[in-house]
């Protein structure tokens, strides 16, 4: 463990990321170098997954073992004082106990889980035995862990038809030790009643405590790496030190400006723009 006052003129914070490569740029991790970069933080990424897709779907995954994991990641620590990490897919249970391991030893700050369970197109990223031991030992170490509606259903095996499911599995997730949960409202939340808006809403549960994040449903097919790129944000920004809840705010308005000024390229969902400035 490098002591952060050992190291000369680091400047920019350092974020590292451990998740799936998807080669088509869309998602992963080279989503997540994207996002850092934007965020002026210097990316480090280690490969969990080698994935072959594009943006029409996932056709199959060439997983990375336990040892190279680790041996991917331990230089970095052993040189860099990284400010903050985020998981994407991690495809096996070995691979995770790794990286739990990993974070407690060189007591690894800023831990963002984006719990990866399937691609949009219905792939599955993670087998269920792998699932269990992402839930037993990432989620006590993160400081958030970032289910959309489908992954925190399986997570805490429930469904969820509306705010009180949503509270209610977020509560599940916190008794098996997240302390905070951001789940991704999306679809199941696009219309206001009143106002027939169309609106997206995710719900932060920072301990004991609910905000609500708002902002206008974008009907858009390109949505490939929102889920990535939302974990990769607010990891970033907690690296720049900002709270929790102003990490996501900020994450979100990033995500929300990435699908609006997508390249709509591909023939499936598109990738969205992690270099747009907001
Ligand atoms: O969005 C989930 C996800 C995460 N990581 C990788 C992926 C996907 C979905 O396709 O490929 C590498």
């Amino acid at each position: 463990m490098i002591e952060k006052s050992k190291i000369k003129n680091q400047k920019s914070k350092i974020c590292l990321t451990v998740a799936g490569l998807d080669p088509s740029g869309g998602a992963g991790i080279i989503a997540d170098i994207k996002t850092f970069s934007a965020f002026g933080c210097f990316a480090t990424a280690a490969v969990a997954s080698l994935t072959f897709q594009n943006t029409t779907g996932v056709f199959g995954a060439a997983n990375q073992t336990a040892e190279t994991v680790r041996a991917q990641i331990e230089p970095i620590l052993q040189d860099f004082a990284v400010d903050a990490v985020k998981t994407g897919m991690l495809p096996t249970g070995e691979i995770i106990e790794t990286v739990a391991d990993i974070v407690a030893e060189y007591k690894l700050e800023n831990f963002v889980v984006d719990p990866v369970v399937r691609s949009t197109s219905g792939f599955d990223l993670i087998d269920d035995a792998a699932l269990q031991v992402l839930i037993e030992k990432l989620f006590p170490l993160s400081v958030i862990v970032t289910p959309n509606i489908s992954e925190a259903e399986r997570i805490a095996r429930m469904p969820i038809e509306n705010e009180r499911d949503i509270e209610k599995a977020a509560r599940i997730m916190q008794n098996v030790g997240a302390r905070n949960v951001l789940i991704k409202g999306g679809h199941l939340f696009a219309k206001d009643v009143q106002s027939e808006k169309r609106i997206a809403r995710d719900f932060l549960f920072a301990g004991e405590n609910l905000h609500i994040y708002e902002a206008d449903f974008i009907e858009t097919d390109a949505t490939h790496g929102t889920g990535c790129t939302l974990a990769a944000a607010i990891a970033a920004n907690l690296a720049n030190g900002k709270s929790l809840i102003e990490a996501v705010e900020t994450a979100k308005r990033f995500v929300t400006a990435a699908i609006k000024t997508a390249p709509h390229i591909g023939r499936g969902h598109s990738p969205i723009n992690q270099l747009v400035e907001i």
